[in-house]
Order: C-alpha cells, then structure tokens, then sequence
C-alpha cells in the first residue's frame, strides 16, 4: 500500500469518528413542570443533557417549608397529578442497587436518587446540579433513560441511606408534588 492511499484511508476513518461524536452529542432537553395545585409546592425542573453521561438538572419550586426536601426520579409518569406509589412507583431504580445520595457513586445508589433541594425562608428552592450516569433517554453508556418518568418532592429530608439499608427509601416523608419528565430532541 503506498503511503497516499494509506492517508486516504486514515482521513476516511477520521470523519466516520467525528460523524458518531456529532451524533453522541445530539443534545437532549427534558421539563418537568410541578403544577399549581392549591396548597402544594409548584415549579419547574429541567434538564440539559450536554454528553451521553452527564445530565444538568435546574429547579425553581415555591410554596416548601424552609429546608431540606428529598427529590426523587420516580419510576413512573403520575396519573392525574396522583403522586402516590401507586401512580408513580418507587424509586427509579433500573440495576437494583440500594438507595443513597448523590455523592454516594453510582453502584451505591437509586439512579433516581437526586438527594436534597433546600427551601429558603420564603419556601422557594433553586438551584443547579449535575449528575453522572443519569441520562434523559438511553444511550450505550448509561442504558436507562428518564424522559417518562417522574419528579417526586417529598416532605422531608432525604438522610441518604447512612446505614446501608436495603430497605430505605431515605425517610423522605410524604409525597408533596410530582410531574412527569417530558423531553425533547434538539436537532
Ligand atoms: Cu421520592
Ligand atoms: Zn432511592
């Protein structure tokens, strides 16, 4: 093979590569919207997933009671602003790992384990928060998505599973709010 073909072949093989990074790259959108529903918190979370392993999830929600509040990816879409376990299931939890917090690693955790939001005195929590492993649909890396599913905020303080309960779901308290995550293709 003389030396002009075999560059050839390497500057083919070159743009095959960056045409699969243009794909993996697609950025996906998703929105979850708390309704305003008289006498629950209600707000907005949505999330920006920039690569097929990170996933950026922002939140504005009013009407908590100041502090800590455990938000959850649930298993499943509510139905009829229902948030019970019935309509939205457990934690979602797609590779039957135990219940922890976010800083707990990803084999020690709920996938939908989003820890705790933190409402300040006049009951509106905001902020930012990115997560590995957690993508909208599923991809190679990560092979469960979130879009369909929901956000559930609860009561309570998330306590992140310290003992390594097998059975803890974080002692999170009632379900306050929920929405489905819906998604959306950016092309
Ligand atoms: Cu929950
Ligand atoms: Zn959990």
């Amino acid at each position: 093979m003389s030396i002009c073909s075999l560059f050839v072949i390497l500057c083919m093989l070159r743009s095959v590569a960056a045409n699969n990074e243009a794909e993996e790259m697609q950025i996906f959108q998703a929105v979850c919207n708390l309704p305003a529903v008289e006498g629950r918190p209600s707000g907005r979370i949505t999330f920006r997933q920039g690569n097929s392993l990170q996933t950026i999830i922002s939140y504005d929600i009013r009407g908590l009671s100041q502090g800590d509040h455990g938000m959850h990816v649930h298993a499943k879409a509510p139905r009829n602003n229902d948030c019970g376990s019935s309509s939205t299931g457990g934690h979602f939890n797609p590779f039957g790992t135990l219940h922890g917090s976010p800083t707990s690693g990803a084999s020690n955790r709920h996938f939908g384990d989003l820890g705790n939001i933190t409402a300040s005195a006049d009951g509106r929590a905001t902020g930012e928060v990115s997560f590995f492993f957690l993508s909208l649909v599923a991809n190679p890396q990560v092979p469960a998505g979130i879009v369909g599913k929901s956000i559930v905020v609860h009561a309570k303080r998330d306590d992140g599973n310290p003992t390594r309960d097998p059975t803890s779901t974080g002692d999170a308290g009632g379900r306050l709010a929920c929405c489905e995550i819906v998604g959306r293709r950016l092309v």
